[in-house]
């Protein structure tokens, strides 16, 4: 029997990704956490190896047929270790999400205290919001940012440890613009006798470039996604030390996920090793060159940035000074309409929502992918404060949205 589509071409979907192509290659794409993957890692994601069941690990699986995926899979093993350093790695986990709870079942028992960066402070909904199955199964005390400076307040942090003993201190962002201090978060979990977990699903590929410290040495565990600044295929990872490992694969499989998906670990495999050629290195360290020509830019252009820059690939932005009346959504909505992708973010100590709020993120990861560099981040700030500016005049709104379509042009993403 053929597939129907051999038959009649379900031209529903494939118009819409047509125009998915369109709308990502003709806009800006400035979401912190995306990228573009290369069309390597798309062809290992889109393959055959979507039809296999496998679940166990490499040598151990519960199928027959395996001979090569085990392969595939011990080489995504073995290039992600040497990639970071680690002693252990699960490359199975499907999602950010899914590593963290993987971690939380395997190392910790319900209620167990644990301390993680405040979610409107930059940190992540698997760090213990009370919506989040971290939340609700372990028992969350958040370290937050300085009002003063808007950077983690390292001392508070220890104090809290010191008054809670957690079991594990998760140290990871996923809107925080500032450098994180592996150092620091290992003497303070040393002190009160804690696991130290690195969540860099953000910082992977900075962390694999150079351009961001390696918490690896230090942690008993570092998770984190592939498809951010690592330019992966989408999926999640966890490394820890030897002594971890059977927990950590057990918690995985059978503990919390059923078969692995090869195609996503194949596609994994492909970007650690981009991820080891030299090149990859540039790209890190253009990343957060771009990222603080646009902070730089976006400030001349009269917005706050929050902790005042940024070291890393992105920025949180805070409208008020900008322009008070105007919120994170309504900016969303209106770059959206200027062909200019982002999302709107809370400010530490937000007055607003999180439906609403005052700020915006935004990240270089994509733009740096597609070769744009310090000069277009200056024209970049400009399109966004002439849409913000201008966002109930249409006309400006079309005129910016041909501008950024004649950017994108300058620097197509896929040939
Ligand atoms: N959703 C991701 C982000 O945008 O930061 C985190 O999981």
């Amino acid at each position: 029997m053929p597939w129907p589509s051999e038959i009649a071409p379900d031209t529903a979907v494939f118009d819409l990704i047509d125009r998915e192509v369109t709308r990502q290659s003709t806009g800006l794409q400035l979401i912190a956490s995306e990228n573009f993957t290369s069309p390597a890692v798309m062809r290992a994601t889109g393959s055959v190896l979507t039809n296999k069941y496998s679940e166990g690990y490499p040598g151990k699986r519960y199928y027959g047929g395996n001979v090569i995926v085990d392969d595939i899979e011990a080489l995504a093993i073995s290039r992600v270790k040497e990639l970071f350093g680690a002693e252990h790695a699960n490359v199975q986990p499907h999602s950010g999400a899914s590593a963290n709870m993987a971690v939380y079942l395997g190392l910790l028992e319900p209620g167990d205290t644990v301390m993680g960066l405040s979610l409107d402070h930059g940190g992540h909904l698997t760090h213990g919001s009370p919506v989040n199955a971290s939340g609700i199964f372990y028992n969350f005390v958040s370290y937050k940012v300085d009002p003063s400076d808007e950077r983690i307040d390292y001392d508070k942090m220890r104090d809290l440890a010191l008054e809670h003993r957690p079991k594990m201190i998760v140290a990871g962002t996923t809107s925080y613009p500032r450098r994180l201090d592996p150092e620091v978060f290992k003497s303070v979990a040393d002190e009160v006798g804690a696991l130290l977990m690195f969540d860099v699903a953000h910082l992977a590929g900075l962390i694999a470039g150079g351009a961001h410290p390696n918490p690896v040495p230090y942690s008993d565990i570092v998770t984190f996604t592939t498809h951010k600044t690592l330019r992966g295929p989408r999926g999640g990872c966890i490394l820890s030390k030897a002594e971890h490992a059977a927990k950590i694969d057990k918690a995985v499989f059978p503990g919390s996920q059923g078969g692995p998906l090869e195609h996503a670990i194949a596609g994994k495999a492909v970007a650690f090793h981009e991820a080891m050629h030299p090149s990859f290195s540039v790209y890190a360290h253009q990343i957060v060159a771009n990222a603080s020509s646009l902070a730089a830019a976006l400030a001349h252009q009269g917005f706050r940035l929050v902790s005042g820059g940024t070291d890393n690939h992105l920025m949180v932005v805070d409208l008020r000074p900008f322009d008070a009346e105007l919120t994170g959504k309504q900016a969303q909505s209106v770059l959206d309409e200027a062909g200019i992708t982002l999302n709107k973010n809370n400010v530490p100590n937000d007055t607003r929502s999180p439906f609403v709020t005052s700020g915006v993120r935004i990240g270089t990861p994509s733009v740096t992918t597609q070769g744009m560099k310090e000069p277009e981040m200056v024209q970049i700030a400009a399109l966004i404060a002439e849409a913000l500016r201008g966002r109930d005049d249409t006309a400006v709104l079309a005129d910016v949205r041909q501008r950024v379509a004649a950017l994108c042009a300058r620097f197509p993403v896929y040939s």
